[in-house]
C-alpha cells in the first residue's frame, strides 16, 4: 500500500481523501469539545461534509488554540495515548501533542517512506542527530530507521566530536539533523583533522529549520553528500509530512494520504490556485489522538501538483520561504531572512553563517547584518562588502544600515536545537 499509494491517480487520492476527511470530522466532532463547538459556531455538521472538496468550508486551527486548549483540550481519547510529545514556540506555554499505538505506526510509516524516498535503503546505517525527548525529531526518525530496516545510532543531538568519530567509524550512510548542525558536524570534523568529504556520509536528511538553495549546497560541497529536505512540525505528527526524492530533489512530497495541504492568503484565509506561495494549511486525514482541521502552520510555501520526474502523484510542496511571522519589517519594507541569506550565500567568499540584529534608533527601524568570510579569504573585504550591499539593495531594494564582514569562527554556532539567525533588539 505504502509504495503504490505514493504513485496513485490524483482521483483515486481523493477518494481516499475523501473518506478519511468525514471519519476525521466525525471523530473530532464527536470526541473534542472544542471542535464540536468551532463547527457549530461555524454551522457545520459532520453530515455537510461530503468530500474532500468541502474541505475549505471548515474552520482553521491556530497556534492559539493548541495553547488556549493546554495541555491536552485538543485529545480526542483518554486512555489509550502511548506517547506525549511538546514543541516550544518561542513565546508562552509549548503546546503538547498526544499519540495513540496506531499514531504511532502511522508515524513510522510515513518516516520509514520519508528516508526510502530519500534513497536510505533497508541495511544502510542512520546516524540520528535530532534531539531525542520532547521535541519529534528524536524519536520519529528512530521509528521510521527501524521500521525501514535501517541500522540506527541514536546519537541525538550535541556532542559533535563523538558524532564525526561515529560516523567514521560505524561507516555512517546518511545522517539526519538540521541544516545548521550539518555544516557543523563539517567543521568540527576539519577541527579534528577529519575531512568531512572523506566521511563515508552520502545522504543529509536535513530538515526542522528553513533552508535556503545555497545553504543546500554548501552542505552538499562540505559533506560530499546528497541533501535531502524534509518538513513536518509536531501538531500534525512531527518529522513524516513531507520529503524530498533522491531522484529529482525537487520539491517535497507531502505524504497526502495522511495530511491534506493547502495554501492560503496569510491575510484573509482565501485558498489560493496552485503555484502562488502562501502559508500551508494542514489538516490531519488518519490521526487518531490529536485530529486537526486545516492548521495553519505558518510556514510560508507553495504547492504543485505535478507529476513528479520520479513518478510520485502526490502534491510537492517548495522549501519554506520563512513563516508568516518571521517577517521583519524594516521601516516599511517586508522582508524575510531566508531572501537576504539568498543573496549574501551566493558569494564564493563567505561562510554560510550570518546574523540579523534588529534596532529601533529614534522610532526608526535599523538592520544590522553580519557575515563571515570564507575560512580561506585573502581578498579585499572592503570591495567585497560593498558588492554585497549593492545585489542587496539591487535584489531586496534594501540596504542593510550596517553590514560588517567577520573573521570565519566569529558567529556562535548552534549545537542543540534550532538555530537562531535573527535578534529583534526592538
Ligand atoms: O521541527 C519536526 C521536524 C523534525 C521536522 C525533524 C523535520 C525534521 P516542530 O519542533 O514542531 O517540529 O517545529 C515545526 O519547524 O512549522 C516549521 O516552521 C519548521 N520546519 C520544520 N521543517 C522545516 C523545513 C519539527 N524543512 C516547525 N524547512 C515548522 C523550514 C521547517 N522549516
Amino acid at each position: 500500500m505504502s509504495e503504490s499509494i505514493q504513485r496513485e491517480t490524483r482521483q483515486d487520492l481523493r477518494e481516499l481523501q475523501s473518506e478519511r476527511l468525514r471519519e476525521t470530522v466525525e471523530r473530532a466532532y464527536e470526541n473534542v469539545p472544542f471542535y464540536r463547538n468551532l463547527l457549530e459556531e461555524a454551522g457545520i455538521a459532520p453530515g455537510d461534509v461530503g468530500g474532500i472538496d468541502d474541505v475549505e468550508k471548515l474552520p482553521f486551527t491556530t497556534k492559539e488554540d493548541f495553547r488556549d486548549e493546554y495541555p491536552d483540550g485538543l485529545f480526542a481519547v483518554d486512555d489509550d495515548i502511548l506517547r506525549i510529545h511538546a514543541s516550544s514556540g518561542t513565546t508562552g506555554k509549548p503546546k503538547i501533542v498526544a499519540y495513540t499505538e496506531s499514531d504511532l505506526e502511522l508515524w513510522d510509516e510515513v518516516m520509514a517512506r520519508s528516508m526510502a524516498a530519500a534513497g536510505i535503503e533497508p541495511g544502510d546505517t542512520v546516524q540520528n542527530a535530532y534531539g531525542y525527548g520532547l521535541f519529534t525529531g528524536g524519536l520519529g526518525f528512530h521509528g521510521g530507521a527501524e521500521a525501514l530496516g535501517a541500522t540506527v545510532i541514536p546519537s541525538g543531538s550535541g556532542n559533535t566530536q563523538r558524532q564525526v568519530e561515529l560516523a567514521r567509524d560505524l561507516e555512517s550512510d546518511a545522517i539526519g539533523c538540521t541544516p545548521s548542525y550539518a555544516l557543523y558536524l563539517a567543521e568540527t570534523a576539519e577541527e579534528m583533522g577529519v575531512d568531512p568529504r572523506d566521511l563515508p556520509l552520502s545522504t543529509v536528511l536535513y530538515g526542522a529549520e528553513p533552508c535556503t538553495e545555497p545553504m543546500r549546497e554548501a552542505i552538499e560541497e562540505r559533506l560530499d553528500a546528497t541533501g535531502i529536505e524534509n518538513y513536518g512540525l509536531s501538531e500534525l505528527i512531527g518529522p513524516g509530512v513531507a520529503v524530498e526524492c533522491a531522484e529529482a530533489q525537487d520539491g517535497m512530497h507531502v505524504w497526502e494520504d495522511h495530511f491534506y495541504p493547502e495554501i492560503v492568503d496569510p491575510h484573509t484565509g482565501e485558498v489560493l490556485p496552485e503555484g502562488k506561495e502562501g502559508e500551508l494549511v494542514l489538516t490531519s486525514l488518519t490521526k487518531e489522538a490529536l485530529p486537526v482541521l486545516r492548521y495553519r502552520t505558518g510556514d510560508l510555501t507553495t504547492l504543485t501538483y505535478e507529476k513528479c520526474d520520479c513518478g510520485r502523484t502526490m502534491a510537492r510542496m517548495d522549501s519554506v520561504t520563512g513563516r508568516a511571522d518571521d517577517l521583519l519589517i524594516v521601516r516599511g519594507v517586508n522582508l524575510y531572512p531566508s531572501q537576504i541569506e539568498d543573496v549574501v550565500l551566493e558569494f564564493d567568499d563567505v561562510a554560510p553563517y550570518y546574523r540579523i540584529d534588529l534596532y529601533r534608533e529614534d522610532n526608526l527601524d535599523r538592520l544590522e547584518l553580519t557575515v563571515e568570510l570564507a575560512a580561506d579569504f585573502d581578498g579585499d573585504s572592503d570591495t567585497l562588502r560593498e558588492e554585497m550591499g549593492e545585489r542587496l539593495a539591487n535584489t531586496l531594494s534594501f540596504r542593510p544600515d550596517a553590514l560588517e564582514l567577520v573573521d570565519y569562527g566569529t558567529i556562535e554556532r548552534t549545537e542543540v536545537g534550532k538555530v537562531k539567525r535573527v535578534y529583534d533588539h526592538r
